[in-house]
């Protein structure tokens, strides 16, 4: 029997015929000649060699080995089962890009850019493991840094990382770019309601106190231009520079305090005072600053009663104080809300007696019995400086600012006062104790009232402002756990929002606590208005700058879009409405407050702003009117 190599032979042979294919087989006749030639050793040799070669070969090629996988799996394509899915699998990854769908979902995950960075660092870190290598390994790390090539298994792992630190780099470029887009365009619709708001204050109630946006005139308070001067800083934050200019013209030329009219001591304090004092400080303007002293020491005679606690209206041109006709009380959070701006007035012209005034009343409070675990009653007597009405608590109306007050003061001081942050923290804790209760269905933590032992299920939204203290204190090194109960309260106030059928809050909320309720949040007729009041987005402000949590900025994008949409009157201004369960008709009350411009619209914009140092949190503390006031040097 002929070998098989043999029999090839003979095969060709046989079909030696055309000339092309001869030579061919020629060829092959004549290696096969010189083949049988050779000794057997020699074929032996180039045998071996041969084989070494192919094994050499297949061993270091494992992408062949792959291709060769994959086209076992290609075979079973004709099966017509699971490679169909293969295959089209390997054609959607050929044709398209990546599918934006894995995109998102790796941006879900946190904010993008801390995120990112996070990742990078753990890379890096985690493969090179340098903290965790012997002394060898950590050297030849240091070798890389120096330049020496790494031939190693690590120099494959950096190339890598390269690669996937690029696309992470690309990644946060692009996210970087979309966020700026946004947070721009979300300043820039501030900016546009602010003109907006300018507008009809302009035209129809320049140098009032308050425009009437649909009867397009307005309503005087005090006679002192309350809207303009409310809204002096917020200007200025906002970069609008023309409304600023006639602005100040304004005040420099027409502002008169020298008026026969009675003005309310805390109003007048924080809107008009603060105002002027955080204007100056802002542009540095020395009018400003002597307007201040003007007003400032215009309110003074408010003092002048028995027991040191002022009275809660004073004439400004007479320079006589007294309490409203019906009653020798003034309210706690008022005469306890006046200190910041007193306490800076002091500074600014060295005189001490606006300081002194002021914290006799503090120190009244702090020392005075009626308290609740901190908590104080919402009356104090201006003869004897007692509380009244007591056995009522509450952070909403009439008590809000006292709390927002003791933590603030302390910061302005430089946290040198103990007993203003020890009063604070009491009442954090007589809070938690006496007046949190969570709702049904949902478990919202709400704050309600204390009226003799009975609880009420009742929160302002004033009390608002509440998660966004808690937030500032935290901040600033106090407890860990007020900022998780800032937290659980800034969902509340959003909920009191985002459950309205116009998605603005009412006044005042009452919250379902018994089984079965349907809804969390229920409102009384006579409390459905809105009065275009800024705590929540001032908290949300709060609490976006300290977390970087991007929903809370979105949280107040929807409100701002709400306001938009109820409150907008096309002829300029925005009105509080009387109804927010009506988006068929929220009805206008025809009127703008000051602080929709002096609050509301400035912490709007400071929430959208990515930039932490545009008014810091670490320079500078709001008065409950949201006009900046700067933190003091530590020595003062
Ligand atoms: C403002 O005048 C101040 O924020 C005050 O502390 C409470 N009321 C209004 C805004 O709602």
């Amino acid at each position: 029997m002929l070998p098989p190599s043999k029999r090839d032979f003979v095969s060709l042979t046989l079909s030696e015929s055309g000339s092309y294919t001869n030579s061919k087989q020629w060829r092959r006749q004549s290696c096969w000649r010189k083949w049988k030639q050779l000794s057997r050793l020699q074929r032996s040799l180039i045998l071996f060699t041969l084989m070494l070669l192919l094994v050499c070969g297949i061993a270091t090629s494992p992408t062949l080995i792959g291709h060769w996988r994959d086209g076992v799996v290609g075979e079973n394509v004709y099966d017509g089962k699971q490679p169909f899915v293969v295959n089209l699998k390997n054609e959607y990854k050929s044709i398209l890009p990546e599918p934006p769908s894995e995109k998102k979902d790796y941006h879900r995950r946190g904010p993008p850019v801390l995120q990112n960075r996070l990742q990078t660092k753990t890379n890096v870190s985690g493969l090179l493991g340098v903290e965790n290598q012997g002394p060898d390994l950590k050297n030849e790390n240091k070798g890389s840094e120096e330049g020496k090539p790494i031939i190693s298994w690590r120099g494959a792992v950096i190339e890598e990382e390269q690669a996937s630190d690029t696309d992470t780099k690309d990644t946060e470029i692009q996210d970087e770019t979309a966020s700026l887009a946004l947070a721009e365009s979300r300043l820039e619709a501030v900016r546009e309601a602010f003109r907006h708001a300018w507008k009809g204050y302009k035209n129809f109630a320049w140098g009032h106190d308050e425009l009437k946006p649909v009867s397009k005139s307005y309503g005087e308070w005090f006679g002192l231009g309350l809207t303009l001067i409310d809204a002096l800083d917020t200007m200025w934050i906002l970069d609008l520079k023309e409304e600023f200019a006639e602005a100040r013209e304004w005040v420099a030329r027409e502002l008169s305090f020298d008026k026969n009219v009675d003005v309310n001591l805390f109003e007048s304090t924080i809107r008009i005072l603060g105002g002027l004092l955080s204007t100056y400080h802002l542009t540095g303007d020395s009018m400003f600053l002597e307007k201040a002293k003007d007003i400032g020491y215009r309110l003074m005679p408010a003092f002048n009663t028995a027991s040191k606690i002022p009275y809660s209206d004073v004439n400004i041109g007479k320079g006589t104080a007294h309490s409203p006709q019906w009653t020798s009380d003034s309210t706690v959070a008022e005469v306890t809300s006046i200190q910041l701006e007193f306490r800076e007035l002091s500074r600014l012209t060295g005189d001490p007696k606006y300081k002194l005034a002021v914290m006799e009343v503090m120190k009244q409070v702090h020392k005075l019995d009626g308290k609740q675990d901190g908590l104080v009653p919402m009356f104090i007597n201006t003869n004897n400086g007692l509380f009244t009405h007591q056995g009522i608590y509450t952070l909403g109306a009439r008590a809000d600012s006292y709390y927002e007050y003791l933590l603030k003061q302390w910061i302005q001081g430089g946290k040198a006062e103990n007993e203003l942050l020890d009063d604070y923290l009491l009442a954090v804790e007589g809070v938690k104790k006496n007046l949190l209760k969570k709702s049904t269905p949902s478990g919202l933590t709400f704050v309600g009232e204390l009226s003799h032992g009975h609880f009420s299920p009742k929160m302002d939204h004033l009390v608002c402002f509440l998660p966004g203290t808690l937030a500032l204190g935290a901040h600033y090194g106090l407890p860990a756990d007020h900022m998780e109960l800032a937290k659980q309260l800034m969902e509340t106030c959003y909920q009191m929002y985002t459950q309205m059928e116009t998605g603005l809050s009412p006044e005042i909320a009452h919250f379902n606590m018994h089984e079965g309720s349907i809804q969390d949040v229920d409102v009384k007729i006579a409390d459905r208005h809105n009065l275009l009041r800024p705590e929540t987005v001032e908290s949300l402000f709060y609490m976006y700058r300290f977390t970087k949590d991007k929903k809370y900025q979105q949280w107040g994008w929807e409100i701002l879009q709400n306001f938009n949409k109820y409150t907008r009157v096309p002829t300029g201004g925005y009105t509080s409405i009387n109804n927010v369960r009506d988006p068929a008709n929220p009805s206008t009350r025809d009127k703008m407050e000051s602080f929709f411009l002096g609050e509301t619209l400035k912490y709007f914009y400071l929430l959208f702003s990515n930039d932490p140092n545009l008014i810091s949190l670490d320079k500078y503390i709001f008065n409950t009117e949201a006009h900046p006031l700067p933190i003091w040097p530590q020595a003062e």
